[in-house]
């Protein structure tokens, strides 16, 4: 009898685990050297000494284009599933948040869903202008001013849209990228150049691995009982 219930408990066990929802984890590597970083150093002290003063002499930032580890590790590949939409539960994540912090946004890679808030927030001692720029049809233009610890701003975006653009016009080298997705089932490399998509209903899928300078890669997989790891090897030719 035992054993009935023990076989009984392991078959509705698996059948429970074959129908839930897995994660696709993976690692993204870079082959090869990036081109060299743009110092926007020389920008800072001429447009905005005081952006300038925010570091110590000498160790000025460069652009972010690459984020690329000792071992290849590539980071900040927006990670999603290709032509999954209508499944957006924006509007009751959490809110994502994009900070200024010494001149730069911070982060300039990131990903949200459709209706999810974004807050910005200025953890400078300056001013900055918050000034999104989308491509796509039904995201709103908007450009804030938002002054040293002015309220934080929320935006959302109601169209799916990639790298749709943040600037600032009063800092030309500020950017951030943030892509949006009519889903929740996306990421973005770390600096390990890890990602999770988490929660992944059973199916067949092509996940698409794209890097603002070298483009989108694709790869199909097939969710059925357990994680499933894809990777991508990004090149420089
Ligand atoms: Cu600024």
């Amino acid at each position: 009898m035992r054993n009935v219930l023990s076989t009984l408990a392991i078959g509705i066990l698996g059948a429970w685990q074959a129908a839930s929802a897995s994660d696709i984890i993976g690692f993204i590597s870079l082959k090869g050297t990036p081109p060299a970083e743009v110092d926007i150093g020389p920008k800072m002290i001429e447009a905005s000494p005081d952006c300038a003063a925010m570091y110590p002499p000498g160790k000025l930032p460069t652009t972010h284009f690459y984020v690329v580890g000792p071992k290849g590790e590539f980071a900040d590949v927006v990670v999603s599933l290709k032509g999954v939409t209508g499944k957006s539960t924006g509007a009751g994540a959490p809110p994502a948040t994009l900070d200024q912090k010494g001149c730069l946004y911070s982060p300039q890679i990131l990903a949200i869903q459709t209706g999810q808030k974004l807050i910005v927030k200025n953890s400078d001692n300056c001013i900055h202008n918050v000034h999104c720029t989308p491509a796509v049809p039904g995201n709103g233009e908007r450009n804030d001013v938002q002054m040293p610890g002015g309220a934080d701003l929320t935006y959302t975006f109601p169209q799916p849209e990639m790298f749709l653009r943040f600037k600032c016009d009063v800092h030309p080298w500020m950017f951030a990228w943030v892509s949006v997705f009519d889903s929740p089932y996306f990421s973005v490399s770390d600096k390990d150049g890890k990602f999770v998509i988490k929660n992944v209903p059973p199916g067949k899928y092509t996940v698409e691995a794209d890097h603002r300078k070298l483009g989108a890669q694709t790869q199909d997989v097939e969710i059925k009982d357990g994680d499933v790891t894809v990777n991508f090897t990004f090149e420089i030719k």
